[in-house]
């Protein structure tokens, strides 16, 4: 049978410094993602309905899937995805014309984007996500408790995801303590607009 397995970093665990510190980010890949993915594989070893389906596929009804998968399905997803969607800081690149034309007409430019998603993550009570979806073509900002996200037939906001934050406070306690507006703030220095570029053109 086909196990869920952890992907590797890809960059070095103190590649982020001085926005996410290595003690953090080894936590969080070594300890935290691994345990997404161990619990996820025992949960659809369990279930014969999910074997062999891919997340994305069981996420279109993880409404009906046990809470573990949804849970831990998400943590894998999300974590997966979140790694990608960070770089060093010298070769995070920058947003797309095409991106940042959306960013325009879409969230009123790229400030009032970056307050506003900011400003979901700090608002996301407990843990969750922020995320930038497109949603009918259009860019929308979002967020999501636990290990929810926005392909999961259980949120309010549904789309294809080219962005998002992890705003468990695993993310960024060590470092920023109880501060995860300072640790949004720095978010921003080790985003992989290379990645939400490419995100964002398939989504398209
Ligand atoms: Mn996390």
């Amino acid at each position: 049978p086909m196990a869920f397995t952890l992907p590797p970093l890809p960059y070095a665990y103190d590649a982020l410094e001085p926005a996410i510190d290595k003690e953090t980010m080894t936590f969080h890949h070594d300890k935290h993602h691994q345990t997404y993915v161990d619990n996820l594989n025992k949960a659809v070893d369990a279930d014969e309905n999910l074997k062999g389906k891919s997340l994305e596929e069981i996420f279109t009804s993880i409404s009906t899937a046990p809470k573990a998968v949804r849970n831990n399905g998400g943590g894998h997803w999300n974590h997966s995805l979140f790694w990608e969607l960070l770089a060093p800081a010298d070769q995070a690149g920058e947003p797309s014309a095409e991106l940042k034309a959306a960013i325009d007409a879409d969230l009123g430019g790229m400030d009032k984007f970056k307050e506003d998603f900011n400003a979901a993550g700090a608002a996301q009570f407990g843990s969750g996500w922020a995320w930038l979806i497109v949603q009918n073509g259009k860019l929308k900002i979002t967020s999501t408790p636990n290990q929810d996200n926005p392909l999961m037939d259980v949120v309010d906001e549904r789309g294809e995801v080219i962005l998002g934050a992890d705003v468990w406070e695993h993310a960024y306690y060590l470092k920023y303590q109880n501060r995860r507006a300072d640790y949004l703030k720095s978010f921003w220095t080790v985003v992989n607009w290379n990645k939400v570029n490419e995100l964002y053109a398939a989504a398209k």
